[in-house]
């Protein structure tokens, strides 16, 4: 995945370019940049803004444009009409994803699109995007209108095919995104982390430029990218003197987990034992209260031919039910933090117990149909029935009309469930 950044340099690295680079790497995508303009800045004020020479800007365009393939492009700050019509020449006929991320002002108050290029910036930066992310603020200026979902369709008339508003709402400790995609509208929420920062709207829109190059639906592309800026702002470094710098540290859990789904993909035969729900693979910080605070895969480990792919994103709350089933167990048993489940398979369960692990079932078919009907219960149910003194290194259960029947593995990391994997199967 090649993803290009227009915008300007940061020298603190919270946002721009240089954050920009960051986000790219976080999600495996290889980042080229082309800068406009070099701001001096700190987490106090920005103190100087200079725009690259247009001869410049033209090079590095030509640069980039004339050797890789690019997967999507996000536009940031351009500053001045000069570069937003160089933008505009060499962008028009490109076929691209493109989103637009308008920078207008700093978090410390700095203007850095200057008022004479605003009119040139709806004509010929707007129309390049194929998605939008002004927040509230920008939005008002890009449209002249203070509600959000009539803001929204004037910048989708100025030539936007979708257009996210972003902070749109804030109320009682959540935050919504207004959605106008195509003609579809809709709100996206999440909790809100009351703390000013540097760099979350740069962090999101170069997320969901991420997304729109892996050719992901747009409301799939803004989950994940709300949920990376989430956590850029959890993450956030007090380390100037002034506001906040977000930052994404991998967890170790992450970490963890993803070189053992790579181990995952390793084993000889494993698409065998990948059920017709898939797969997912988790780990959980210590004391997971919710699904929340477990590491799984957003879209499964899913089978293509003999290969296994990641389907989506490595992150916190990308499993339900796997997840579910670990939480429940990990309130007996605390060590045991990581899981996974596979198809069912007769010789599986009687090669784990000759080797001397410790196999639970249950029966779905005995479960009471109020707990049938709730989403989300049938798993619970079941472990809790399955686990009563003994710590399980396996839990199965054989299905039940309509339902496929499952194994799952149990261990205290990832690492050790794919040792157990290795011996079983
Ligand atoms: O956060 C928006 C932004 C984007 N790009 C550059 C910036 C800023 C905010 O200060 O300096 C270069």
């Amino acid at each position: 995945m090649n993803i290009l950044t227009i915008g300007g340099s940061d020298p603190s690295s919270g946002a721009g370019i240089q954050s920009d680079i960051k986000t790219f790497s976080h999600f495996n995508a290889y980042g080229f940049t082309i800068i406009t303009a070099i701001t001096s800045q700190n987490t106090k004020k920005v103190s100087l803004i200079e725009p690259v020479s247009k001869k410049s800007l033209k090079f590095q365009l030509d640069s980039i444009l004339s050797d890789f393939q690019i997967d999507a492009i996000k536009i940031g700050m351009v500053y001045n009409s000069d570069t937003i019509k160089i933008i505009n020449s060499k962008l028009r006929n490109n076929h691209a994803p493109v989103v637009v991320d308008p920078i207008i002002k700093s978090t410390t108050g700095t203007t850095l699109l200057k008022k004479n290029a605003l009119n040139d910036y709806k004509k010929m930066i707007i129309p390049l995007a194929n998605v939008i992310t002004p927040n509230k603020y920008e939005a008002k200026i890009l449209s002249g209108i203070s509600n959000v979902k009539k803001a929204a369709y004037k910048i989708q008339l100025l030539g936007a095919n979708s257009v996210i508003i972003t902070s749109a709402k804030k109320s009682k400790g959540k935050i919504s995104d207004f959605i106008l995609d195509h003609n579809k509208e809709y709100h996206v929420t999440s909790k809100m982390i009351p703390i000013i920062n540097h760099g979350s709207g740069c962090n999101y829109s170069a997320s969901i430029a991420v997304s729109l190059a892996k050719k992901n639906t747009l409301n799939h592309a803004i989950k994940i990218a709300k949920n990376y800026a989430y956590h850029t702002i959890k993450n956030s470094k007090n380390i100037g003197k002034g506001v906040r710098i977000t930052h994404h540290l991998q967890s170790n859990e992450e970490k963890k987990l993803s070189e053992s789904i790579d181990d995952f993909k390793q084993i000889n035969g494993i698409y065998k034992i990948i059920p017709e729900c898939q797969t997912n693979f988790v780990f959980a910080n210590e004391n997971p209260k919710s699904t929340n605070d477990v590491v799984g895969v957003s879209g499964r480990l899913v089978k293509s031919g003999k290969e296994i792919m990641t389907a989506g994103d490595i992150i916190y709350g990308g499993s339900h039910h796997v997840a579910s089933a670990l939480i429940q167990v990990n309130k007996k048993f605390p060590n045991v933090r990581s899981a996974i489940n596979i198809k069912y398979n007769k010789k599986i369960i009687l090669k784990a117990k000759r080797l001397g692990l410790t196999v639970l079932s249950y029966d779905r078919s005995k479960e009471p149909t109020k707990i049938k009907q709730k989403e989300g219960y049938s798993i619970k149910w079941g472990i809790k029935n399955a686990v009563k003194t003994r710590l399980p290194d396996i839990i199965y259960h054989k299905g039940d009309m309509g339902k496929e029947p499952m194994i799952l593995i149990f261990a205290n990391t990832p690492n050790d469930i794919i040792k157990k994997i290795s011996k079983i199967t």
